[in-house]
């Protein structure tokens, strides 16, 4: 990959990083008043994923949802206009952090009911397949969506109809407080349960933001190809609490020690040894890039700060009413 590329996917994930401690530090401030889930920690999976992608594919997501929208090619601008409840959000302030949605970018929209976007994303697909289009449509969750009765019934139908879907599962190892060893099997991998219906199913290190590219090439490649749906499981981990901008070993459902361990395998400090290892590794360009992307928060937070409110005549503007 050539040094502009891996400068642009470390762009990408600092972008994805620095957002998220900047509305982390803000959001005691309490203007922001929608929950926000946190993906710091998980930035190799929409940035590998996304830069796959053509920009006529779609791609929808979950609860934890700023790092897919802003890899996806979504406006910081309008994300932060969002999280502030304003007019300017990309969701017209009506949505909050859950709800983020940017047709625009192939951003199909956010939603925090644990695997309703599968169902979503597999009707998105169909109507691909029917229009005899070749667009992929991609559907980011979380290991606890497969626990929902619609993973099954999309990944049937869409095994099915041979549906160009990549279905990418996040896999922190926790559903809210619970670990996986708690919910599922030791025995059953997640993989194990999508080939069992038919798919094609691959995993790879979540936290290699280059392992994830080339899974997801792979995977987009089989489904745009006709080869019907893939499923990719990236194991990863969050270093925030659940929902929310602070830390939660309080709960006592994990220890600061995992936390640290999976630090050791940071994204972005990852990518930045391979940069170093392969020679292509430039310090000042790098510092360059925080600046530009550290301006680029700072304008977006003025921007939402300046904006208005959605007007109240609006309130309904977006409401679904038979
Ligand atoms: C259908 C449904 N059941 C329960 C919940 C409550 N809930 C919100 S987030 C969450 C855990 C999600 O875990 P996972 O899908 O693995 O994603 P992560 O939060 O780890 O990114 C749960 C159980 C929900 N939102 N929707």
């Amino acid at each position: 990959m050539s040094s502009e590329r891996l400068l642009r996917l470390y762009r990408e994930m600092y972008l994805i990083r620095r957002t998220e401690e900047v509305i982390a530090d803000l959001y005691k401030e309490q203007e922001m008043r929608c929950p926000v889930h946190l993906c710091i920690g998980q930035e190799a999976s929409p940035v590998g994923v996304c830069q796959e992608l053509e920009p006529a594919d779609v791609a929808f997501s979950t609860h934890r949802s700023h790092g897919h929208y802003l890899a996806k090619g979504g406006s910081l601008l309008a994300l932060m206009g969002e999280l502030y409840g304003r007019q300017t959000g990309c969701s017209a302030g009506n949505g909050g952090s859950m709800h983020l949605i940017d047709r625009a970018a192939g951003f199909m929209g956010a939603t925090p009911i644990l695997g309703a976007t599968m169902a979503l994303a597999t009707g998105a697909a169909f109507a691909t397949s029917m229009r005899q289009e070749t667009r992929v449509t991609v559907a980011f969750f979380g290991d606890a969506a497969i626990e929902e009765g619609v993973f099954y019934e999309s990944a049937n139908f869409a095994v099915l109809k041979r549906l160009p879907l990549v279905l990418v599962c996040e896999n922190n190892g926790l559903s809210t407080c619970s670990p996986l060893s708690v919910r599922q099997p030791p025995t059953r991998t997640i993989c194990d349960m999508a080939r069992g219906l038919g798919m094609t199913a691959v995993s790879g290190d979540g936290n290699d933001v280059l392992a994830v590219s080339q899974l997801a090439r792979q995977a987009i490649d089989i489904a745009r190809g006709g080869g019907g749906p893939v499923l990719i499981e990236l194991p990863t981990y969050r270093w925030r609490e659940h929902c929310g901008p602070g830390f939660d070993f309080d709960l006592g459902y994990r220890h600061p020690d995992e936390l640290a361990a999976w630090q050791e395998r940071c994204p972005m400090q990852r990518l930045v040894r391979h940069m170093e290892k392969t020679g292509v590794a430039d310090a000042a360009a790098l510092k360059r890039c925080e600046a530009e992307v550290q301006q680029e928060i700072d304008a977006a937070v003025r921007f939402a700060r300046e904006s208005p409110y959605p007007d109240e005549s609006l309130l309904l503007a977006h409401e679904y009413m038979p």
